[in-house]
């Protein structure tokens, strides 16, 4: 392997505090020692210092799930990514589809983001994806070569290397429609190439690329024996200790 595959929970606006810690106590005995995979779990920004407490015994990481790109300031309830890092976050997400449709981001705020986050040591998780409209339309692999690319402008072969690109077919997130092995695996495939375009092959041979959009345990193991998809970028499943532990052991 050239890369390490990740598997991650995004947990959206889900779980308290209190929950937080019942999630980690739940997950403590039946966590698989994992060395096959890093295993991350995304919490809201209140909950961060909590998580951090709660998985420090485990072989998992805390990433959030936004960040905003100004150093400090005048931004009334924001958190930067300095801010993050200092609590103990390793991951963060950057551009998932919900933050593009209801929070306004866009490409350009998005490519501010992950300079924020490689700036302040972050590993950015950088969500790509399609509508139903624009898959139909056929513009898939022309539409998120353009996200690939306007996320990643100005960043350096070497920032390359901390991120992670995840793919999140719009029309399969929360819908409980998930894209074929092979849906997942064609787009996968075009990203590393598209990455291959800007940074060569070597390069292109190290970044993880996710999928996510309605990752489950019974459909995890065939999507991640695809070749260029390293891991998984999961939703509701990863609420559920035992379905997120479920998901890492197919990963193995
Ligand atoms: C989903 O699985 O629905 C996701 O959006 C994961 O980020």
């Amino acid at each position: 392997r050239y890369r390490k595959t990740i598997i991650a929970g995004n947990w959206k606006m889900n779980k308290t505090a209190t929950e937080t810690k019942q999630f980690a106590e739940e997950l403590k005995p039946i966590l698989p020692k994992a060395k096959w995979c890093d295993v991350v779990v995304c919490v809201p920004a209140c909950n961060i210092s909590t998580a951090v407490r709660a998985f420090k015994d485990m072989r998992v990481s805390i990433g959030a799930e936004n960040l905003y790109y100004e150093k400090s300031g005048a931004y009334t309830g924001e958190v930067s990514a300095d801010m993050l890092k200092d609590l103990g976050v390793k991951y963060v997400i950057i551009g998932h589809s919900e933050r593009r449709q209801y929070f306004g981001e866009t490409d350009a705020t998005v490519s501010k983001k992950v300079h924020a986050a490689l700036d302040a040591g972050l590993l950015p998780i950088i969500c790509v994806g399609e509508s139903l409209e624009q898959r139909e339309a056929g513009i898939t692999a022309e539409w998120i070569a353009l996200q690939v690319k306007s996320a990643l402008v100005g960043v350096s072969a070497d920032k390359l290397r901390k991120c992670v690109i995840a793919y999140e077919p719009i029309w399969a997130i929360g819908t409980g429609k998930t894209a074929t092995a092979e849906q997942a695996a064609e787009v996968c495939t075009a990203i590393r190439a598209t990455i291959r375009s800007l940074y060569g092959a070597r390069v292109a041979r190290s970044v993880t690329i996710q999928y996510g959009g309605s990752m489950n345990p019974s459909n995890a193991a065939e999507l991640l024996a695809q070749p260029d998809v390293d891991g998984g970028l999961i939703g509701g499943a990863a609420l559920v200790p035992q379905k997120f532990v479920d998901i890492i052991n197919a990963a193995n």
